[in-house]
């Protein structure tokens, strides 16, 4: 067997003032919040695609700038059984103990479909022989009908039912191998489900197509017995202009529309949310309360920018929103933290891919550490419900209780005239925050 990072071992936990790069200075993996340990809490996943696939390419460098253990090797076979031992021997020393993947990133696309699915094979028997010496699971698996030419116009909502066929063949396959593996959820990012102008689209055959797919996955993942969730991932823009599944709100109107509510929970991803316009939180708490919040694509966007760009998460207060709706939802049950991150295009050193990795995973630490503060002292959940508290008696509880109409409540107002407001006290609660965030509660 190979050893790919050589220069690297073990990161281990050695504390917040600690100078070493190549260790943890927060993530504490065995270490108890509230009775489970860190590891349990944060379910981390490396991304197979930023991890091992991506070369640091931009549109004005199309072949990229990193530098890889494996650039040696030629053979696409070889290259991709070289990544299963990479994949492996990098989430082994930084201790995380998932990873995700498309169906092509594990193995590279043949010439005809049958002959792709032979290659998958041949990985997967790998990917299978290397668990079994292993603690690394798979978290997730998913398809990638969003590169090849032949989605140009989408995959279930393309004009051609071919494509509509062969995305399905695809994800057919793709669902079984994440079964074969162990793979705890099946995503579905929308790729190019989308489209660019009504000039040529017809919008409700393709929403309607849609629908048609996913009814198609949720039958065969029955057939099959695959016990993972199912999961969708919103993305608002990239590459289509309108995608079809724009954000947290949009995806589960559609899902209950179509019936689809009960078979599908959400895969947010921050910078899809900020895309959409919303903050992190925001879609998290949206699916949270739904009862559709399954995992997340942890990573941050540049608020500067308008694309995705995929960055390792290291901005405190969203991993504390974050870790704060994954603590008020009971924790993840087959879901995690997927780091949907790649490192910049100028850190193009192997070792960068660690340093992106430890931040990401001290980040999130340190937001688990926050938001079970947060929770653990009622801190803000006591003023909301003292914000609310009118509708716990009174005119308030006969409307929760839906016992009064519009008459009753223009017979309520005459009588009791101009109603009394109270402040919503943003200023104070961000103080109360920042001494949360700066460990001084
Ligand atoms: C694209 C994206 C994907 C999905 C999986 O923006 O986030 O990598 O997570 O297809
Ligand atoms: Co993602």
């Amino acid at each position: 067997m190979s050893e790919y990072f050589k220069e690297v071992s073990k990161i281990e936990y050695e504390g917040p003032k600690s100078d070493n790069p190549l260790s943890f200075k927060f993530y504490n993996p065995d270490e108890k919040i509230n009775g489970k340990k860190m590891k349990e809490h944060l379910r981390f996943a490396v991304a197979y695609w930023h991890t091992f696939q991506a070369r640091g390419a931009d549109p004005f460098g199309a072949d990229g700038s990193a530098i890889r253990p494996w650039d040696h090797i030629t053979d696409p076979m070889d290259l991709a059984k070289a990544k299963v031992e990479a994949n492996f021997e990098f989430c082994e020393k930084l201790g995380v103990p998932f990873f995700c993947f498309h169906d092509r990133d594990i193995a590279p696309e043949a010439d005809t479909l049958k002959e792709t699915n032979k290659r998958l094979d041949e990985i997967v028997a790998v990917i299978k022989d290397r668990m079994k010496d292993s603690d690394v699971k798979l978290l997730w698996g998913t398809t990638n009908a969003f590169g090849h030419r032949r989605f140009t116009n989408g995959a279930s909502t393309s004009n051609n039912a071919s494509v509509f066929a062969y995305a399905a063949a695809q994800v057919k396959k793709a669902m079984e191998i994440t079964m074969e593996l162990g793979g705890q959820n099946y995503v579905f990012w929308g790729g190019r489900e989308g489209y660019e102008t009504l000039l040529n689209t017809d919008m409700k055959l393709e929403l309607d197509n849609l629908a048609r797919f996913l009814r198609m996955a949720v039958e065969y993942r029955k057939e099959i017995g695959f016990d993972g969730q199912l999961l969708i991932e919103p993305k608002p823009k990239e590459p289509t202009k309108h995608q079809y599944d724009f954000d947290t709100a949009t995806v589960l109107g559609f899902l209950k529309e179509n019936g689809l509510d009960k078979d599908f929970k959400m895969n947010i991803e921050a910078n899809h949310a900020t895309l959409a316009g919303h903050t992190f939180q925001h879609d998290l708490r949206l699916a949270r309360i739904n009862n559709a919040l399954g995992s997340i694509d942890a990573n941050q966007g540049d608020m500067l920018l308008g694309w995705d760009t995929d960055q390792f998460p290291t901005n405190i207060y969203d991993t504390t929103f974050a870790m704060y709706e994954v603590i008020k939802m009971g924790g993840f049950t087959k879901g995690g933290l997927n780091f949907d991150a790649k490192v910049r295009r100028a850190s193009f050193e192997p070792i960068d891919l660690f340093y992106g990795h430890i931040a990401g995973m001290d980040a999130f630490a340190q937001g688990l550490k926050i938001a079970s503060r947060i929770v653990e002292d009622d801190v803000f959940d006591k003023f909301i419900s003292e914000r609310y508290a009118s509708y716990n008696t009174g005119i308030g509880k006969e409307i929760v209780e839906g016992k009064v109409g519009f008459k009753e409540l223009e017979a309520y107002t005459l009588e009791n005239g101009e109603p009394e407001i109270t402040s919503g006290r943003q200023e104070l609660l961000e103080s109360i925050l920042n001494q949360y965030i700066i460990g001084a509660k």
